[in-house]
């Protein structure tokens, strides 16, 4: 399909899409943002979204749909044992557990999650399931490891000999400080500072994808905070708060500390106010704006990051602390990694 053809197509979805029932008749809705050039694009949070990125490049780049790509594109970071913040290898909680938090989201408002998952390497595959073969949006600890192997998912233990020996080496402390989550990356050169075992210890990958269709995804998968209690649920599996898509507006997603994502909705903010009309770049800024002004003190010392795009495929980020990058792949580049600008430019970790 041409670029013009898409773009008229996702014209004529828009304008049916702005009319409301009101009273039994069909009124003119709030505009949605026109889209000047559908772009086909993925994008996802952090260095390690670049990889992700051009999994999901490998369908996207064919034409296919935007969901699968997602869902292929965040297995990446799943896999890597050397990725300690999503997935397989991921840091454990307080108790030494890897319990694994997804979500998926497509465009129409479908949506699946699993949250406190243990034993599946590929969480966000068993949030596509609930998705698409059960009734419900979230499936939690036992049950949704018991729908996992129903599905046919291989149970296997996550926690690798550097995860364990990571979180040995912080029960010489335990203390939980989720300040260290504004640590500063170093862009992929071979991981990061001031966490045992010197790599990514928190971080989500979150991914947008629009597809040639027309049709936005997202996707959301990681292993939450390191040390955390056990039970303990972030944003990343909370729909509108660590993902949101609507496929009339707009996608977001997050990374940091996960309750204040979740205290804001974060992740549906971000679009509701892209529905307003604001930039991906505005929207994002001005829900990062919102966590700094409730908790004025709290947000020197803690991260949170979110990441957006339009659906003509506009991007845009913002975070609160120096150092959160995000990766950009389309027709044109399959590697980029921008850094997001942010309210403090230094880091206070
Ligand atoms: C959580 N938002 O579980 C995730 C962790 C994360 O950067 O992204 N940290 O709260």
């Amino acid at each position: 399909m041409t670029d013009r053809r898409q773009f008229l197509k996702a014209s004529v979805l828009g304008a049916s899409a702005s009319m409301l029932a009101w009273g039994g008749k069909l009124v003119a809705g709030p505009a949605p943002r026109a889209p000047a050039t559908a772009t086909v694009r993925v994008i996802s949070t952090w260095d390690f979204g670049v990889a992700a990125n051009q999994a999901a490049w490998s369908i996207l780049g064919k034409g296919g749909h935007a969901l699968d790509a997602v869902e292929l594109g965040v297995q990446v970071p799943e896999s890597d044992l050397k990725n300690h913040s999503v997935g397989k290898g991921g840091y454990p909680d307080r108790d030494g557990h890897v319990t694994l938090d997804a979500s998926i989201m497509d465009a129409d408002g479908s949506c699946g999650a699993v949250a406190a998952l243990e034993h599946i390497e590929h969480p966000i595959s068993v949030a596509r399931r609930v998705m698409e073969r059960t009734p419900h949006v979230l499936l939690v600890g036992e049950g949704a490891l018991q729908f996992a192997l129903e599905q046919g998912f291989k149970k296997q233990d996550l926690l690798t000999p550097e995860a364990e020996q990571a979180w040995h080496e912080w029960l010489k402390t335990a203390k939980y400080n989720p300040s260290i989550n504004s640590e500063v990356h170093d862009y992929g050169k071979g991981g990061t500072t001031g966490m045992p075992g010197g790599a990514h210890n928190h971080d989500t990958i979150g991914m947008l994808a629009l597809d040639a269709h027309g049709k936005l995804a997202g996707a959301c998968t990681t292993s939450g905070m390191a040390w955390k209690m056990r039970g303990r649920v972030g944003d990343s599996p909370i729909i509108g708060a660590g993902l949101y898509v609507d496929g009339e507006v707009g996608g977001a997603t997050s990374t940091g500390v996960g309750e204040e994502v979740i205290r804001n909705a974060g992740s549906f903010l971000v679009v509701e106010l892209m529905r307003q009309g604001r930039s991906p770049h505005e929207a994002c800024k001005e829900a990062v704006m919102r966590i700094v002004k409730k908790r004025r003190e709290a947000s020197k010392t803690l991260q949170v990051g979110f990441l957006a795009m339009s659906r003509d495929g506009e991007v845009g980020a913002y975070a609160i602390q120096h150092g959160f990058s995000y990766a950009v792949c389309d027709a044109k580049k399959q590697d980029a990694l921008i850094p997001s600008q942010s309210v403090y430019t230094t880091s206070y970790s």
